[in-house]
């Protein structure tokens, strides 16, 4: 049985009809690293669910890169049209609801802004945290775009 953090995202991802299961992994995937390792894919294929803060509005904004790439800050400001700052653990755990390491793209209680970067399409598969640091899902660039909204971007450095 899914621990309820990633039986959310399982649901939404049933809702979505699409074919995606959440794994749960007997080792750690906290980091990109660690759960290409845990899954045995390429660092690259794992989705980054990096959360940013606007300094402006105090919101929260989701940004999905590839594992091997970073958020480039003055590309996704720009998009963003405010400052942005990494967001600590803490208020990571208090504003999304799920903690760092475990951070999904989709199952956020209120819709939250997101950017994909376009990156992304160049893996057919791509494996995204399902709510804890050990859960993960398969999916396709597609379908995370389809599931989250979200706008793409080139936002990588
Ligand atoms: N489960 C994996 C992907 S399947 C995962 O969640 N990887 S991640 O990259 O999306 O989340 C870890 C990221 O959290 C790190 O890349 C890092 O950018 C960020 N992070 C780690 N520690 C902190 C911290 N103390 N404060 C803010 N961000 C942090």
């Amino acid at each position: 049985m899914l621990k309820a953090s990633a039986q959310r995202i399982q649901n939404v991802l049933t809702q979505f009809g699409h074919p995606d299961v959440v794994q749960e992994l007997q080792e750690t995937a906290h980091t990109a690293e660690a759960a290409a390792r845990a899954i045995g894919c390429t660092v690259g294929q794992i989705v980054k669910s990096l959360v940013f803060k606007g300094q402006r509005s105090n919101q929260a904004f989701l940004f999905l890169v590839s594992g091997k790439d970073r958020v480039d800050l003055n590309k996704a400001a720009q998009i963003i049209q405010e400052p942005l700052k990494r967001a600590d653990a803490d208020w990571v755990k208090e504003n999304i609801g799920y903690a760092i390491g475990g951070v999904p793209p989709i199952g956020h209680a209120s819709p939250l802004t997101t950017v994909m970067d376009s990156n992304l399409w160049q893996y057919p598969t791509v494996w995204a945290a399902a709510g804890h640091p050990y859960a993960v899902f398969p999916s396709t660039p597609d379908h995370l775009r389809a599931m989250t909204k979200a706008l793409v971007h080139d936002i990588h450095i």
